[in-house]
Protein backbone atom coordinates (compact mmCIF):
# COMPACT_ATOMS: atom_id res chain seq x y z
CA UNK A 1 0.00 0.00 0.00
CA UNK A 2 1.51 3.64 -1.12
CA UNK A 3 0.77 6.26 1.47
CA UNK A 4 1.27 7.53 4.56
CA UNK A 5 1.16 4.24 6.45
CA UNK A 6 4.51 3.12 4.51
CA UNK A 7 5.93 6.48 5.80
CA UNK A 8 6.26 4.78 9.99
CA UNK A 9 9.13 4.66 10.75
CA UNK A 10 11.36 5.76 8.02
CA UNK A 11 14.18 7.92 8.66
CA UNK A 12 16.81 9.96 7.29
CA UNK A 13 19.69 10.55 10.29
CA UNK A 14 22.41 13.14 10.58
CA UNK A 15 24.68 12.70 13.16
CA UNK A 16 27.60 14.86 14.73
CA UNK A 17 27.61 17.63 13.24
CA UNK A 18 29.92 19.76 14.65
CA UNK A 19 30.45 23.78 14.27
CA UNK A 20 31.80 26.18 16.81
CA UNK A 21 29.23 29.16 18.13
CA UNK A 22 28.75 31.45 21.06
CA UNK A 23 25.14 30.41 22.63
CA UNK A 24 25.62 29.80 26.54
CA UNK A 25 24.40 31.48 29.82
CA UNK A 26 28.28 32.47 30.87
CA UNK A 27 29.74 35.30 30.28
CA UNK A 28 33.19 32.97 29.56
CA UNK A 29 30.80 31.10 26.79
CA UNK A 30 29.90 34.49 24.93
CA UNK A 31 33.24 35.08 24.66
CA UNK A 32 35.05 32.48 24.28
CA UNK A 33 32.40 30.08 22.52
CA UNK A 34 32.73 26.31 22.20
CA UNK A 35 32.13 23.29 20.23
CA UNK A 36 27.92 22.05 19.48
CA UNK A 37 28.15 18.80 18.32
CA UNK A 38 24.02 18.45 16.36
CA UNK A 39 22.11 15.30 15.59
CA UNK A 40 19.33 15.49 13.47
CA UNK A 41 16.40 12.73 12.89
CA UNK A 42 13.84 13.65 10.03
CA UNK A 43 10.70 10.57 10.04
CA UNK A 44 9.40 11.06 6.23
CA UNK A 45 8.46 8.65 3.78
CA UNK A 46 10.93 6.87 1.59
CA UNK A 47 8.84 5.26 -0.25
CA UNK A 48 8.70 7.26 -3.68
CA UNK A 49 12.77 7.61 -3.09
CA UNK A 50 13.57 4.30 -3.20
CA UNK A 51 11.24 3.17 -5.80
CA UNK A 52 13.16 6.20 -8.06
CA UNK A 53 16.40 6.59 -7.12
CA UNK A 54 15.72 10.36 -7.31
CA UNK A 55 16.81 12.78 -4.98
CA UNK A 56 14.16 15.19 -5.25
CA UNK A 57 12.14 12.47 -3.67
CA UNK A 58 13.84 12.48 -0.23
CA UNK A 59 16.20 15.24 2.05
CA UNK A 60 19.05 16.11 1.22
CA UNK A 61 21.22 15.77 3.80
CA UNK A 62 24.18 18.21 3.36
CA UNK A 63 21.08 20.50 2.58
CA UNK A 64 20.28 19.98 6.53
CA UNK A 65 23.85 20.11 7.62
CA UNK A 66 24.18 23.48 6.12
CA UNK A 67 21.54 24.46 7.85
CA UNK A 68 22.84 23.13 11.19
CA UNK A 69 25.99 24.85 10.90
CA UNK A 70 24.21 28.37 9.88
CA UNK A 71 22.28 27.69 13.43
CA UNK A 72 24.56 27.01 15.05
CA UNK A 73 27.27 29.31 13.89
CA UNK A 74 24.26 32.30 13.72
CA UNK A 75 23.51 34.74 16.62
CA UNK A 76 23.98 33.70 20.14
CA UNK A 77 20.90 32.20 22.24
CA UNK A 78 21.39 31.23 26.23
CA UNK A 79 19.86 27.95 25.87
CA UNK A 80 20.92 25.08 23.35
CA UNK A 81 16.82 24.38 23.78
CA UNK A 82 16.45 27.50 21.95
CA UNK A 83 18.97 26.21 19.13
CA UNK A 84 17.55 23.10 19.21
CA UNK A 85 14.26 24.66 18.91
CA UNK A 86 15.42 26.80 15.20
CA UNK A 87 17.07 23.70 14.22
CA UNK A 88 13.91 21.90 13.79
CA UNK A 89 11.94 25.29 12.58
CA UNK A 90 14.58 26.08 9.78
CA UNK A 91 14.66 22.42 9.05
CA UNK A 92 10.64 21.94 8.47
CA UNK A 93 10.34 25.47 6.75
CA UNK A 94 13.21 24.35 3.87
CA UNK A 95 12.53 20.76 3.76
CA UNK A 96 9.05 20.27 2.48
CA UNK A 97 9.12 16.60 2.45
CA UNK A 98 10.46 15.88 6.12
CA UNK A 99 6.73 15.17 8.06
CA UNK A 100 8.89 15.25 11.81
CA UNK A 101 11.91 16.18 12.82
CA UNK A 102 14.31 15.09 16.10
CA UNK A 103 17.09 17.92 17.18
CA UNK A 104 19.65 17.18 19.79
CA UNK A 105 22.26 19.75 20.26
CA UNK A 106 25.33 18.49 22.27
CA UNK A 107 27.47 20.48 24.29
CA UNK A 108 30.74 18.44 25.07
CA UNK A 109 32.77 21.58 26.88
CA UNK A 110 30.13 23.00 28.44
CA UNK A 111 31.67 24.54 32.09
CA UNK A 112 29.60 22.33 34.17
CA UNK A 113 32.51 22.40 37.00
CA UNK A 114 32.71 18.67 37.49
CA UNK A 115 34.23 15.83 35.32
CA UNK A 116 30.87 14.89 32.67
CA UNK A 117 30.85 13.16 29.32
CA UNK A 118 27.85 14.82 27.70
CA UNK A 119 25.37 17.09 28.38
CA UNK A 120 22.99 17.36 25.41
CA UNK A 121 18.96 18.56 24.99
CA UNK A 122 16.73 16.69 22.32
CA UNK A 123 13.46 18.58 20.49
CA UNK A 124 11.05 16.76 18.54
CA UNK A 125 8.77 18.91 15.91
CA UNK A 126 5.90 17.48 13.68
CA UNK A 127 4.82 19.66 10.80
CA UNK A 128 0.77 20.44 11.19
CA UNK A 129 -0.52 22.64 8.51
CA UNK A 130 -4.23 23.15 7.54
CA UNK A 131 -5.09 21.25 4.51
CA UNK A 132 -8.44 21.50 1.94
CA UNK A 133 -10.06 18.52 0.14
CA UNK A 134 -12.99 18.65 -2.50
CA UNK A 135 -15.03 15.40 -2.81
CA UNK A 136 -17.31 14.85 -5.35
CA UNK A 137 -19.30 12.33 -7.19
CA UNK A 138 -21.51 11.36 -9.71
CA UNK A 139 -22.65 7.43 -9.94
CA UNK A 140 -23.99 5.32 -8.00
CA UNK A 141 -25.26 6.46 -4.77
CA UNK A 142 -23.50 9.71 -4.29
CA UNK A 143 -24.55 11.18 -1.55
CA UNK A 144 -23.52 7.78 0.70
CA UNK A 145 -20.64 7.65 -0.98
CA UNK A 146 -19.43 11.27 -0.23
CA UNK A 147 -20.33 10.64 3.75
CA UNK A 148 -18.49 7.77 3.59
CA UNK A 149 -15.69 9.07 1.94
CA UNK A 150 -15.81 12.05 4.49
CA UNK A 151 -15.84 9.22 7.39
CA UNK A 152 -12.52 7.86 5.84
CA UNK A 153 -11.43 11.05 5.69
CA UNK A 154 -10.95 11.25 9.27
CA UNK A 155 -9.61 8.05 9.53
CA UNK A 156 -6.34 8.68 7.35
CA UNK A 157 -3.25 8.29 9.62
CA UNK A 158 -1.41 11.98 9.98
CA UNK A 159 -4.44 13.71 9.27
CA UNK A 160 -6.46 14.69 12.21
CA UNK A 161 -9.21 17.41 13.07
CA UNK A 162 -11.24 16.50 10.40
CA UNK A 163 -14.61 18.33 9.86
CA UNK A 164 -17.05 17.97 6.48
CA UNK A 165 -18.84 20.45 5.12
CA UNK A 166 -22.43 20.12 4.30
CA UNK A 167 -23.25 18.10 1.15
CA UNK A 168 -24.48 20.24 -2.14
CA UNK A 169 -26.17 19.11 -5.41
CA UNK A 170 -24.34 20.80 -8.18
CA UNK A 171 -24.70 20.96 -11.90
CA UNK A 172 -21.83 19.27 -13.71
CA UNK A 173 -19.43 22.04 -15.06
CA UNK A 174 -17.53 20.83 -17.87
CA UNK A 175 -16.89 17.54 -19.38
CA UNK A 176 -19.96 14.98 -21.54
CA UNK A 177 -23.36 15.02 -20.19
CA UNK A 178 -23.50 13.25 -16.75
CA UNK A 179 -25.48 13.22 -14.10
CA UNK A 180 -25.51 15.71 -11.53
CA UNK A 181 -22.91 15.92 -8.52
CA UNK A 182 -22.76 15.67 -4.93
CA UNK A 183 -20.17 17.37 -3.68
CA UNK A 184 -18.49 18.60 -0.10
CA UNK A 185 -15.49 20.46 1.54
CA UNK A 186 -13.32 18.71 4.41
CA UNK A 187 -11.04 20.73 6.23
CA UNK A 188 -8.49 19.50 8.73
CA UNK A 189 -4.81 19.57 9.78
CA UNK A 190 -1.90 16.91 8.85
CA UNK A 191 1.94 16.48 8.97
CA UNK A 192 1.90 14.75 6.10
CA UNK A 193 3.41 16.19 2.98
CA UNK A 194 0.90 17.05 0.00
CA UNK A 195 2.87 13.97 -1.86
CA UNK A 196 2.00 11.58 1.10
CA UNK A 197 -1.58 12.95 1.60
CA UNK A 198 -2.69 12.52 -2.48
CA UNK A 199 -1.09 9.05 -2.28
CA UNK A 200 -3.83 8.28 0.72
CA UNK A 201 -6.25 10.47 -1.34
CA UNK A 202 -5.72 7.98 -4.31
CA UNK A 203 -6.22 4.89 -1.92
CA UNK A 204 -9.66 5.78 -0.76
CA UNK A 205 -10.89 6.97 -4.09
CA UNK A 206 -9.68 3.47 -5.62
CA UNK A 207 -11.46 1.82 -2.33
CA UNK A 208 -14.45 3.49 -3.76
CA UNK A 209 -13.89 1.76 -7.49
CA UNK A 210 -12.37 5.12 -8.47
CA UNK A 211 -10.34 4.05 -11.94
CA UNK A 212 -8.67 6.91 -13.48
CA UNK A 213 -10.96 7.94 -16.54
CA UNK A 214 -12.28 10.65 -18.99
CA UNK A 215 -10.74 13.84 -17.64
CA UNK A 216 -14.27 15.40 -16.19
CA UNK A 217 -16.22 12.67 -16.62
CA UNK A 218 -18.41 11.00 -14.80
CA UNK A 219 -16.99 8.99 -10.95
CA UNK A 220 -17.69 7.60 -7.95
CA UNK A 221 -15.62 9.40 -6.09
CA UNK A 222 -13.19 12.35 -6.62
CA UNK A 223 -11.39 13.85 -3.72
CA UNK A 224 -8.95 16.91 -4.77
CA UNK A 225 -6.33 18.39 -2.74
CA UNK A 226 -7.40 22.03 -2.92
CA UNK A 227 -4.64 23.82 -0.66
CA UNK A 228 -1.91 22.59 1.62
CA UNK A 229 -0.80 25.03 4.51
CA UNK A 230 -1.83 28.71 5.22
CA UNK A 231 -1.36 31.09 2.49
CA UNK A 232 -1.77 33.78 5.24
CA UNK A 233 0.92 32.34 7.12
CA UNK A 234 2.87 31.47 3.38
CA UNK A 235 3.28 28.20 4.90
CA UNK A 236 1.05 26.77 1.59
CA UNK A 237 2.81 25.11 -1.10
CA UNK A 238 2.84 26.05 -4.34
CA UNK A 239 3.68 23.54 -7.14
CA UNK A 240 3.43 23.34 -10.45
CA UNK A 241 4.17 19.60 -10.43
CA UNK A 242 1.60 18.03 -13.15
CA UNK A 243 0.88 14.93 -10.96
CA UNK A 244 0.23 17.89 -7.79
CA UNK A 245 -0.81 21.37 -9.15
CA UNK A 246 -1.02 23.28 -5.85
CA UNK A 247 -3.57 25.22 -4.83
CA UNK A 248 -5.64 23.32 -6.96
CA UNK A 249 -6.23 25.78 -10.33
CA UNK A 250 -9.95 26.07 -10.82
CA UNK A 251 -10.85 26.42 -7.04
CA UNK A 252 -11.12 30.07 -6.81
CA UNK A 253 -13.72 30.01 -9.74
CA UNK A 254 -16.31 26.95 -8.78
CA UNK A 255 -18.99 27.24 -6.72
CA UNK A 256 -18.96 23.22 -6.14
CA UNK A 257 -15.76 24.05 -4.05
CA UNK A 258 -16.39 27.53 -2.80
CA UNK A 259 -19.49 27.18 -1.23
CA UNK A 260 -18.77 24.22 0.66
CA UNK A 261 -15.65 25.66 1.75
CA UNK A 262 -16.61 28.47 3.14
CA UNK A 263 -19.74 26.95 4.68
CA UNK A 264 -17.34 24.61 7.10
CA UNK A 265 -14.73 27.31 7.18
CA UNK A 266 -16.45 30.99 7.05
CA UNK A 267 -13.27 32.63 7.68
CA UNK A 268 -10.99 30.52 4.64
CA UNK A 269 -8.81 32.07 2.11
CA UNK A 270 -7.14 31.03 -0.94
CA UNK A 271 -3.97 31.89 -2.69
CA UNK A 272 -4.93 32.84 -6.21
CA UNK A 273 -1.89 33.60 -8.00
CA UNK A 274 0.17 36.35 -6.44
CA UNK A 275 -3.23 37.76 -3.96
CA UNK A 276 -4.66 35.72 -0.60
CA UNK A 277 -8.47 35.92 -1.30
CA UNK A 278 -11.52 35.53 1.37
CA UNK A 279 -13.17 32.32 0.02
CA UNK A 280 -17.08 33.90 0.97
CA UNK A 281 -16.04 36.31 -0.82
CA UNK A 282 -14.68 34.24 -4.32
CA UNK A 283 -17.94 32.24 -3.48
CA UNK A 284 -20.40 35.68 -3.44
CA UNK A 285 -18.53 36.07 -7.08
CA UNK A 286 -19.88 32.91 -7.97
CA UNK A 287 -23.30 33.77 -7.16
CA UNK A 288 -23.79 29.88 -5.65
CA UNK A 289 -24.58 28.87 -9.68
CA UNK A 290 -25.49 25.89 -9.67
CA UNK A 291 -25.33 24.44 -6.26
CA UNK A 292 -27.79 23.70 -3.90
CA UNK A 293 -27.45 22.84 0.10
CA UNK A 294 -28.57 18.87 0.17
CA UNK A 295 -28.38 16.76 3.78
CA UNK A 296 -26.28 17.72 7.26
CA UNK A 297 -22.82 15.76 7.19
CA UNK A 298 -23.53 12.33 8.22
N1 LIG B 1 -15.78 17.64 -10.93
C1 LIG B 1 -15.22 17.62 -12.10
C2 LIG B 1 -15.84 18.16 -13.31
N2 LIG B 1 -17.08 18.79 -13.05
N3 LIG B 1 -18.84 19.42 -11.67
C3 LIG B 1 -19.38 19.45 -10.46
N4 LIG B 1 -20.56 20.07 -10.30
N5 LIG B 1 -18.78 18.89 -9.38
C4 LIG B 1 -17.59 18.28 -9.49
O1 LIG B 1 -17.04 17.77 -8.47
C5 LIG B 1 -16.98 18.23 -10.76
C6 LIG B 1 -17.64 18.81 -11.84
C7 LIG B 1 -13.87 17.05 -12.27
O2 LIG B 1 -13.37 16.60 -11.14
MG1 LIG C 1 -11.99 17.13 -9.54
MG1 LIG D 1 -9.49 14.63 -9.06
Amino acid sequence: MRGPESSQGDLVTLRGVTAYGYHGVFDVERREGQEFVVDVEMGLDLGPAAATDALHRTVHYGEVAATVVEVVEGPPCDLIEKVAGLVADRVLATQPLVETVSVTVHKPQAPVGVPFGDVAVSIRRTRDVPVVIALGANLEDPVRTVQQAGRRLQRVRGLRRVRLSRLYGTDPVGGPQQPDYVNAVAVGRTRLTAGSLLAALHDIEADFGRTREVRWGARTLDLDLIQWGDPAEGTDLVSADPELVLPHPRAHQRAFVLVPWAQVDPAAVLRVGEEVRAVAELADETGDAGVRPLAEPG
